[in-house]
């Protein structure tokens, strides 16, 4: 007698369980920008928080570095098809930054050093979901992928992880980003396939 079996020992490959429709696996690890890769010095560096009045909140990189830190590992998805799994990070939590903030906003602005911009839900950047992030596997984070800091929100396709980025701007009405407004999608769920405006 023949047994079949799957077997429960193992786990199924990683394309049957973490990839969203669509996508297909990469180990390295690719480079999009939309533009050229801003120089951008410690010694200028800035990270705000603002709304529609003003500065909420600001940081120098050496106020940024005293904040605590975590590592974490993430799935990153690309809108262009790739995605790479499990890659480690170290970051501020949103939630660290957000701490001290009384808005009610409900979107998120997220700016860039280079000025592109990206357009949120401001809940997608609380409860664990969102980082600024500042080295990848072990290393500062090189320029070419967003050093000396960028956004991580990886539950949403990677165009919404902000490279360069210096800081966030609440506002009680939202508006598209660079890519948003260009046709992509507004919120960009990965496992909804939100690849574009109308999916
Ligand atoms: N400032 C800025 N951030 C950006 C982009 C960009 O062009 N400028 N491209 C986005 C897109 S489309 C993707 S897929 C990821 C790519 O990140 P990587 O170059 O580190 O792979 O960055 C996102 N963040
Ligand atoms: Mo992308």
């Amino acid at each position: 007698m023949e047994i079949i079996s799957r077997g429960f020992t193992g786990r199924r490959s990683p394309s049957d369980v973490d990839l969203p429709p669509g996508q297909y696996l990469t180990t390295d690890f690719p480079v999009l920008s939309a533009g050229p890769t801003p120089a951008v010095s410690l010694g200028h560096w800035e990270f705000t928080i603002e709304d529609e009045t003003g500065i909420l909140q600001r940081w120098d990189w050496r106020s940024f570095r005293g904040l605590p830190a975590e590592t974490f590992t993430a799935d990153l998805h690309c809108v262009t098809r790739w995605s790479k799994l499990g890659t480690l990070w170290e970051g501020v939590s949103l939630d660290v930054l957000l701490a001290g903030v009384r808005t009610n906003a409900l979107y998120a602005m997220v700016r860039s050093y280079g000025d592109y911009t990206t357009n949120l839900p401001l809940q997608d950047l609380r409860n664990k979901q969102a980082w600024i992030a500042f080295r990848f596997d072990n290393q500062d984070l090189q320029p070419e992928h967003g050093g000396p800091a960028r956004l991580l929100v990886p539950h949403l396709y990677l165009w919404k992880s902000a490279k360069w980025v210096r800081g966030i701007t609440l506002l009680t009405q939202d508006r598209p980003g660079f890519w948003e407004s260009l046709g992509y999608h507004n919120y960009g769920d990965p496992w909804r396939e939100q690849r574009y405006q109308g999916d």
